[in-house]
């Protein structure tokens, strides 16, 4: 072969082995139709989804309240209207509707709406999960299960049975970042704390924490956390980081997510749609990387000004797995600007996206958008093997993207974690 066309078949293999290889998706905002309501999935609630409702009022002069008032389905009316019919949909997660749409075999250039509502009622819960994960090609998800959410928190009281695509994690967001409302609700279920974090409180927190961990086995404990997140840290998060959290993890063996960098609620009136985001520091993950090194950290941060400070970082501390282009992040240009620079910083140690998708449908437009990218950043390193006279086997290729995909995350966490095949 000369060497534009052996170029050329190396391309298409990485492409292929990238669309065919499952993914096992890392962080999401999902449930299974067994968790009834807390499932979200079709076109309403894509229509709503929070990022389409921020770029919403950007175009349409409408109160704030009169948008809440709305049933749902007025809701993704005016979205769809405002978004789809006044102006095209161009935005990153427009397109991600549409995407979805056109995959399942529907007519969007009819722009009806309610052809598109007919094929939702007409599809149960059970079948259209299974055509996601064939669609999308994931081959599990991990949730986001929060014991302070009193939506979710009697389905795993009453032993919810989940599915083996459907991973749990344990989110500590109140645990950790509000205290002083965390306190009582621990009181109110029978673990006796104080408030002031003693010994005794910091025994407490490690029971309810083990309880959970207990209960839904997460792959791994997780926390957003604002721009200023410090450590060491004077203040309740601080102590129960080092006291509670990081001693419950490793005695459970598995990691703290860290998603740093979101300033909640900027515009309360937005809602979920109302979270900016803001540069940190990497300093305090180094820290708590280096004086807990028998913990395992995975790290994500909302800022592009992060990125290659976190890169850094990664390369510095064997314990720290970098991992996603989260939300604001979660967009072709940064997508591609991010996996190049950790591709050449870090080789093939880190995981290079999650979709952190909150409707069941997202899974297929947001693994479809980040696979083409990744995909042609993939191929250009192996073609820059090629050229220094390196050729990649199709063995290797595999191997490498499995490992991307999941397979480095089921080893970083240390024992084979998602009882569903690879
Ligand atoms: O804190 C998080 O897990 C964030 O990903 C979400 O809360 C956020 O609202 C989101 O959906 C981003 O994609
Ligand atoms: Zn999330």
């Amino acid at each position: 072969m000369d060497k534009p066309s052996e170029e050329a078949a190396l391309r298409d293999l990485v492409r292929r082995t990238v669309e065919t290889t499952p993914v096992l998706d890392i962080h999401t905002h999902l449930y299974p139709p067994r968790f009834g309501p807390l499932m979200a999935w079709g076109i309403d609630e894509m229509l709503t989804y929070h990022y389409l409702v921020a770029e919403l009022f950007r175009v349409a002069a409408l109160p704030y309240d009169r948008f809440w008032a709305m049933s749902r389905r007025e809701q993704a009316d005016c979205v769809w209207k405002h978004l789809f019919l006044d102006r095209s949909p161009i935005s990153e997660a427009c397109r991600g509707v549409l995407t979805v749409l056109h995959a399942l075999g529907l007519d969007v250039r009819r722009r009806d709406l309610s052809a598109v509502r007919s094929y939702f009622a007409s599809v149960s819960a059970e079948d259209y999960t299974n055509t996601v994960f064939r669609l999308a090609n994931v081959r599990a998800v991990i949730m986001t299960n929060d014991p302070f959410d009193d939506a979710e928190r009697p389905a795993w009281l009453a032993g919810a049975e989940t599915d083996a695509r459907f991973l749990s994690a344990l989110r500590i967001d109140v645990l950790l970042n509000q205290w002083e409302r965390a306190a009582p609700r621990l009181r109110e279920w029978g673990y006796d704390v104080r408030g002031d974090l003693n010994a005794s409180d910091c025994r407490a927190v490690g029971r309810f924490l083990e309880d959970w961990i207990g209960r839904i086995a997460p792959r791994y404990m997780a926390v957003s956390l604002p721009p200023e997140f410090a450590f060491p840290e004077e203040g309740a998060r601080g102590r129960l980081m080092e006291q509670c959290v990081l001693p419950a993890a490793q005695r459970a063996g598995i990691p703290l997510a860290m998603m740093i960098g979101v300033r909640r609620r900027v515009n309360p009136a937005l809602r979920l749609a109302g979270d900016g985001v803001g540069r940190a520091s990497t300093e305090p993950i180094e820290r708590l990387c280096t004086s807990f090194p028998e913990n395992r950290f995975l790290v994500t941060m909302l800022s592009r000004e992060n990125q290659h400070e976190l890169c850094v970082a990664a390369r510095k501390l064997p314990n720290l797995l970098v991992f996603g282009c989260w939300w604001f992040l979660n967009n072709p240009s940064f997508i591609e600007e991010m996996t190049r620079a950790r591709l050449e910083m870090l080789g093939l140690s880190f995981i290079p996206q999650h979709s952190d998708a909150r409707v069941m449908d997202q899974l297929i437009y947001k693994w479809a958008h980040s696979r083409a990218v990744i995909a042609e950043v993939i191929a250009d390193k192996y073609v820059d093997l090629l050229r220094a006279g390196w050729v990649p086997a199709e063995s290797e290729i595999r191997r490498d993207i499995a490992d991307l995909f999941g397979g480095l995350f089921e080893r970083f966490c240390g024992r084979l974690q998602t009882g569903v095949e690879a």
